[in-house]
């Protein structure tokens, strides 16, 4: 549309922090496109390409997808999305990938979530991965909307417990050196990098709490007033 100021934003926070349920919530007010690294990364995967090949390497073991695969894998999508206001949801996850991007488009507003590790750790155990679709569920906060027939997602071989992560989780990173412990450790790890890097550009806007309902409205309220 001429004239249209054009908004490109950025949802950060530990996995498991809310980012998919509060980009969601962005998408449906405020219209944005919403970029995913972690669902390129799934489609990728499922498509079996060489990117989602290499890539399950590293999410399987709780690491980081390379930069430059990265990198190259959102700049691609982001030149589709060059007519629009998007919200990129899970990168830049390190500093050297919010530099590659700040190069080419520098963001208006970035969200760090801060939910407390205990919290993320106890909110995971209920959660469910649907195989075929990969899709994310959580059975008390946000069940299937097609509960499978009445099945209990246990009885369904569809659905899978996100035990490689959360059990591990469970237990709390600090007392299992697992894996899937380490996630959230590698999160604290690289994160701190990229919200210092915009803090100090001056767009970095900080939400804590341990619900997304109650963070959500502070969430809203900030870019009613950003986006015009
Ligand atoms: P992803 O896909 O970016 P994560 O692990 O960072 O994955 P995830 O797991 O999707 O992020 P989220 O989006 O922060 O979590 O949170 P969510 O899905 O909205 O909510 C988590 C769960 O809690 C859901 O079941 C939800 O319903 C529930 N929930 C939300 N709010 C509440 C609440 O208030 N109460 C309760 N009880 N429940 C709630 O990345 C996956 C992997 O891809 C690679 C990495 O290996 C990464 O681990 N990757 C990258 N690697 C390098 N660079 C990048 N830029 C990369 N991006 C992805």
């Amino acid at each position: 549309m001429a004239g249209r100021r054009l908004f490109r934003a950025l949802i950060m926070g530990a996995p498991g922090s809310g980012k998919g349920t509060i980009s969601e919530r962005i998408v449906s007010d405020f219209g944005l496109k919403h970029l995913s690294s972690g669902d390129l990364l799934r489609s990728q995967i499922l498509q079996k390409t060489d990117v989602g090949l290499q890539a399950q390497k590293y999410i399987d073991e709780g690491a980081l997808v390379p930069d430059e695969t990265m990198v190259a894998l959102i700049s691609a999508e982001l030149k589709k999305l060059a007519e629009h206001s998007w919200l990129l949801d899970g990168f830049p996850r390190t500093r050297h990938q919010a530099e590659a991007l700040h190069k080419v488009q520098p963001l208006d507003t970035v969200i760090s979530l801060n939910v407390p590790f205990q919290v993320i750790i106890d909110r995971i155990k209920d959660r469910w991965v649907h195989l075929p679709s990969g899709r994310i569920y959580n059975t008390l906060f946000n069940p299937p909307k097609n509960p499978v027939s009445g099945a209990r997602l246990a009885d369904n071989d569809d659905y899978s417990p996100m035990t490689s992560r959360e059990s591990a989780w469970s237990s709390g990173p600090t007392t299992r050196r697992t894996r899937s412990g380490s996630v959230l450790e590698v999160y604290q790890a690289s994160a701190g990098p990229v919200i210092e890097f915009y803090r100090e550009l001056g767009v970095l806007e900080e939400f804590s709490g341990s619900e997304t309902n109650k963070i959500w409205p502070h969430v809203r309220r900030m870019l009613q007033q950003r986006i015009q």
